[in-house]
């Protein structure tokens, strides 16, 4: 199956013990396996304070934005349609974030369609 973003190699290793497994049967596998879990709501703070957008919604996202490899936030937000970055000065497993910045480019802040 060419262009299938599955390691058929991996595959055929997951079918040994249980016989012949397709490919996106042995992806279904592994990502229920690595499903996340989670535990409960958590109140992320930024210095100290409760992160509010302010103006209703927010899309919340964790990546390794600033690349220092530790997962940052990103966050978009309703107003204005900017996106806050939030670098993450703690760790992934206990992130810790202490100022943010609206996300630029050529030095202004990048704004997508809202409303
Ligand atoms: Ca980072």
């Amino acid at each position: 199956m060419q262009g299938f973003p599955c390691d058929q190699n991996a595959a055929r290793r997951e079918a040994g013990a249980h016989g012949w497994m397709r490919p996106l049967e042995a992806l279904e596998r592994r990502l229920l396996l690595s499903a996340p879990q989670f535990t409960g709501e958590v109140l992320l703070e930024c210095a100290g304070e409760p992160i509010d957008v302010t103006d209703g919604c927010s899309a919340p996202y964790v990546v390794d934005f600033n690349m220092d490899g530790r997962r940052d936030l990103l966050v978009g937000q309703f107003a204005d349609g900017k996106i806050r970055f939030y670098p993450n000065v703690g760790t992934d497993d206990a992130p810790l974030y202490d100022s943010w910045s609206y996300v630029q480019a050529n030095g202004a802040d990048l704004a997508g369609s809202y409303g």
